[in-house]
């Protein structure tokens, strides 16, 4: 008799006893290796399949699924999810979701961490005490900016950004923050977070993080006239995307002074890193690993699970995947689903005092 399961690709290696759940309603195709797939490989991966697990590495567009005539649902491992085209998607009626609020609190750590680092100095003090050349106490030996105190500007306020704000509040920093839309009073009061327009934000920041989601509305927005409205004393922070900063700029400014110091997570083109950043001391670098506790991880990997089961209408929410994206396309059996009650990002453009548009909602 022929197999009529359902089958599904998934993309990268990911926590084989969590994916394992799938095996229970699905025929399983399981990637062995990490790494990007050429568009002709997703294409060809996803032409037999019903469903697809996949991660940043992954982009999906109108081209990878045309002659993928069954696949209805395709679950990202990730809160980000721009890798995937998902207008394109929703046309092409594939139910889209992704991995929120189960990352939250780890990526506001690393966040926090990642800043810390760099105002503090500690991979750049780490490194020059490894190279031997420590020989000398000395009372002016790395000295970097104060954390506790500082102004914290954050650029995207959704739950991570909320997140940082409140940890900002154990050290007693003023908290400005700017986001698409304006949060409601009691979150504000919550995140001791104050409203400001972006060139507010970026002249009093003392340490400026990103955690916006990425957009083309917002793409290179840190760029070299954004860099030159913040303190040569301040550091910038990056936990979003990489398209977000245009990291030549980033470049000038840590080379020439302009700005104190950078911590970045993410990049343009990663995993291949900008050489003049890789060629700079007063820059933590760190391999996209803001979510990276291996409990969130697997929290990450479960959600998409559930996702995909419920997107492929069996287990015991059929039809009502836990977080869609693009939730027009997934209506609960009870007619929860009309319009769009996803996750899905506003995106757009950020407001610049010059500049009208309307600024981007938040990771
Ligand atoms: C993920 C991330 O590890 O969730 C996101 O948006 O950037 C990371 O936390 C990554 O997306 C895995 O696909």
């Amino acid at each position: 008799m022929a197999d009529t399961r359902p089958r599904v690709w998934v993309s990268q290696p990911l926590f084989g006893d969590v994916v394992a759940r799938l095996r229970e309603h699905f025929d399983v195709v399981e990637t062995a290796r990490v790494g990007k797939h050429s568009p002709d490989e997703i294409a060809a991966a996803l032409a037999d399949c019903d469903g697809a697990l996949v991660t940043l590495n992954d982009p999906i567009g109108a081209l990878e699924v045309a002659n993928a005539p069954r696949l209805r649902a395709i679950a990202n491992v990730g809160v980000g999810y721009n890798n995937l085209d998902v207008p394109a998607l929703t046309a092409a009626g594939i139910v889209v979701t992704n991995t929120p609020d189960v990352l939250t609190e780890t990526t506001a750590d690393f966040g926090f961490a990642l800043m810390m680092a760099a105002a503090r100095r500690i991979t750049e003090a780490e490194r020059w005490l490894r190279d031997g050349q420590w020989r000398q106490w000395s009372f002016e030996t790395m000295l970097g900016g104060d954390v506790h105190g500082a102004t914290l500007g954050i650029l995207g306020m959704g739950r991570i950004g909320q997140g940082i704000a409140r940890r900002a509040a154990g050290f007693r920093m003023r908290v400005l923050y700017h986001n698409r839309s304006r949060l409601p009073a009691d979150v504000e009061r919550d995140c001791n977070a104050t409203y400001a327009d972006v060139d507010t934000l970026l002249a009093h920041a003392d340490h400026l993080v990103l955690v916006l989601p990425y957009s083309p509305g917002v793409h290179h927005i840190v760029d070299a006239a954004a860099l030159a409205k913040m303190k040569p004393t301040a550091t910038l922070t990056n936990i979003a995307r990489g398209g977000i900063v245009d990291e030549d700029a980033l470049a000038d400014a840590l080379e020439s002074g302009r700005l104190a110091a950078a911590g970045l997570d993410v990049y343009e083109g990663e995993p291949a890193i900008n050489p003049r950043l890789l060629a700079l001391r007063n820059v933590v670098l760190t391999p996209h690993i803001a979510s990276g506790s291996l409990a969130t991880r697997r929290a990450m990997v479960a959600l998409a699970v559930e996702n995909l089961i419920a997107a492929l209408g069996v287990g015991p929410r059929a039809g009502d995947p836990p977080t869609p994206v693009n939730a027009a396309l997934s209506p609960s059996p009870n007619e929860r689903g009309v319009g769009m009650r996803g996750n899905e990002v506003e995106t757009g453009p950020i407001a610049h005092d010059t500049d009208r548009r309307k600024p981007t909602a938040s990771k």
